[in-house]
């Protein structure tokens, strides 16, 4: 196709944003789609659906069916909710090599699981422009873990886990010329290289780090799936831009036929790093851990990684043809079938692992890439799924031997049978739908039932709000033979993927208090008889505690204009769903949010003398209102002794 041409279809295959989209409103009334949502007072949703927030950073916790949002995590992002990322304690989490970086672009959710099953340990997450993954807790329902990805040029492929946890892999979405190099951008075919991080998942701790990067050809990586299964010990990725191009990628990393599914043997790649074949670079990377026992972040800035380039190593990377810019890149729960989602071929490839094998064996390659072998096309493939609908993005499989893929210009879900490759049903969705997600739809063992689309327009769904809508998520029944619209339920940010886990693997776990006794926070306060105000120079120690309803100290004088004052607020409760909150006038960060036994601290610098108010946030108790303080600032250099109480009164 000559370059012309190519525009026009792809112009034409746009054009269908507007042409395919189903037209009006489809509603749901009847009493049926309603009985399968309706989640009544006081009983609980059968699945947890954590989903991605995308631009905000953060992660939403919901409901199925109910479609009812729990929480909002932070991980990426700043909370002045909970204060995290404000908090003395929490600052370091969002620290990395070009300091503190309040913000990220969260898209990908990876749930843990042990011999490819889900196990309700933790939840994954990339961040995806300024490179990190984060590791959620299902205990806490807390950020503990963010480990920076180095020589990256945007965490998209990522993060995306083994059978195990063993690993989990960040894989650059752009190529960048490697260790900082400035160098003009249109070397980009010789100086611009990929790279793919393998994470190394502690199965105690959950603790993450580098274990290897692969250096890889200079294009874009986009997402990716482990195998299972028979293909456990392979990862796949799927790859766009293999023209090459650095500028008008809408037009130019359009050019190619087919571009490619990266196969890769990590087993073998982890045989040449333990005989000592990678070779040790120089990276800045940061590395933030909180610590459940102290309550405390800490931030470790590292200094190395270990390189392999793929093109010296025949054995570990394969490049199989897949049409046309493809975006996911799914592999079935029996790990035989691999799926390729060309966002402008008007077909789906599906790969077979089998023949993928057998055409490394004897050689059926069609040349090769920067050395990298090429499989040839009809080698490996199983079959195409001929005309599934238009702009193919994601796939997940239920446990029947189905497929369901979203299609973000015809907008729709379309249901096919993985080995007999025939569509088997479609429905609409409203409108422009993502990723979606079937629960357990990436493991070896879907738990079925339902599919839920991420939609990346809502248009005429719900009350307007101004030009800015909602983002929203549609539940579909997938028990029967044909999908059925159940519901439609906002979403906080833009979700890219999610996973939905059965609330059994995580109820009975959840952490409901931390123990006072076990807090080792070197600024608690684990009684009213420690809470005290240290003064060290020009800084102002307050060991203050919260119970229902007083803060201890709260008089506190002897503080001036220039101090730096630290509120460390330990909160005594030891019962469920009573935290204390602490906020004070002209704060420049946020308030805090103590937990039941947790110490929190905020800093505050007073700007002017005066008596200035603090209180409790959270309505703990009917004398909530009462649970205040006040601390007096006088001007710098004035000799106000230093004092604090509670409850002396005349
Ligand atoms: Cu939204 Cu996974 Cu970043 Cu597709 S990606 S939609
Ligand atoms: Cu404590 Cu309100």
């Amino acid at each position: 196709m000559n370059k012309i041409t190519n525009k026009v279809s792809i112009l034409l295959i746009l054009a269908g944003v507007l042409a395919c989209q189903p037209k009006g409103p489809a509603t749901v009334t009847t009493s049926d789609a309603a009985g399968k949502v309706y989640v009544a007072p006081g009983q609980y949703d059968e699945f947890y659906n954590i989903v991605s927030g995308g631009f905000n950073g953060q992660i939403g916790v919901y409901g199925i069916p109910s479609g009812r949002l729990f929480r909002i995590l932070p991980v990426f992002a700043v909370s002045p909710e909970s204060g995290y990322g404000f908090s003395e304690e929490t600052k370091p989490m969002l620290n990395t090599s070009h300091g503190f970086v309040p913000w990220d672009d969260l898209h990908h959710i990876a749930l843990s699981t042990t011999k490819g099953e889900h196990d309700g340990r933790w939840a994954f997450a990339n961040g995806n422009n300024t490179p990190r993954v984060a590791r959620v807790s299902f205990e806490s329902f807390r950020t503990e873990e963010i480990l920076e990805i180095p020589n990256s040029g945007g965490n998209h492929s990522s993060p995306f886990i083994t059978e195990n946890t063993e690993y989990l892999v960040a894989g650059t979405r752009f190529s960048i010329p490697m260790a900082n190099k400035d160098v003009p951008i249109d070397s980009y075919k010789e100086n611009f290289k990929g790279s793919i991080s393998f994470i190394k998942v502690d199965q105690e701790s959950g603790r993450m780090n580098i274990a290897f990067q692969l250096r890889t050809p200079g294009f874009n990586y986009d997402l990716s799936r482990a195998g299972k299964g028979p293909s456990h010990g392979w990862f796949f990725f799927s790859c766009y831009n293999t023209e090459q191009a650095h500028t008008l990628l809408e037009v130019n990393a359009s050019q190619r036929d087919k571009d490619f599914i990266m196969a890769i043997n990590w087993k073998k790649a982890e045989e040449y790093i333990a005989q000592g074949k990678g070779r040790v670079e120089k990276a800045k990377y940061a590395h933030n851990v909180y610590d459940e026992k102290t309550h405390m972040a800490t931030s470790t800035i590292k200094e190395e990684v270990v390189v392999l380039d793929i093109k010296d190593f025949p054995d570990i990377a394969y490049f199989i043809p897949c049409p046309k810019s493809p975006h996911g890149c799914d592999v079935d729960p029996s790990g035989e079938y691999i799926v390729g989602s060309g966002k402008l071929a008007a077909m789906m490839p599906v790969f077979s692992f089998t023949k993928l094998q057998n055409a490394i064996a004897n050689k059926t390659y069609d040349g090769d890439f920067d050395g990298i072998p090429v499989i040839k096309y009809e080698a490996a493939l199983h079959g195409e799924v001929k005309k599934p609908g238009l702009g193919p993005l994601h796939t997940e499989f239920d446990e029947k031997g189905n497929a369901y893929t979203s299609f973000f210009v015809s907008s729709e879900i379309v249901k096919w049978n993985v080995k007999t490759l025939e569509v088997l049903d479609r429905v609409p969705t409203y409108y422009s739908i993502g990723h979606l997600s079937v629960p357990g739809g990436p493991t070896s063992k879907p738990h079925g039932k339902y599919v839920i689309a991420y939609n990346k327009i809502t248009k005429d769904r719900y009350l307007p709000t101004g030009p800015e809508l909602t983002q929203s998520a549609q539940l579909y029944d997938i028990s029967g033979d044909k999908m059925q619209l159940l519901l439609d339920f906002p979403t906080v940010g833009e979700p890219h993927y999610a996973e939905a886990i059965p609330a059994s693997l995580i109820r009975e776990k959840s952490r409901k208090i931390y123990k006072i006794e076990e807090n080792e926070n070197p600024y608690a306060a684990k009684g009213e008889a420690q809470a005290r105000v240290e003064r060290k120079g020009n800084e102002i120690h307050v060991y203050m505690t919260a119970i229902r309803s007083h803060l201890t100290p709260d008089n506190i004088e002897g503080v001036n204009v220039g101090d730096e004052v630290y509120f460390h607020v330990t909160n005594l409760e030891q019962d469920w769903d009573v935290p204390h909150g602490f906020a004070i006038k002209g704060a420049l960060n946020a308030e805090i949010l103590i937990m039941p036994g947790e110490t929190q601290t905020l800093k505050w610098k007073p700007q002017q003398p005066g008596v200035v108010p603090f209180y409790c946030t959270d309505f703990c108790s009917a004398l909530h209102q009462e649970m205040s303080g006040y601390i007096r600032i006088s001007a710098a250099g004035v000799k106000t002794p230093l004092k604090f109480s509670t409850g002396t009164f005349e």
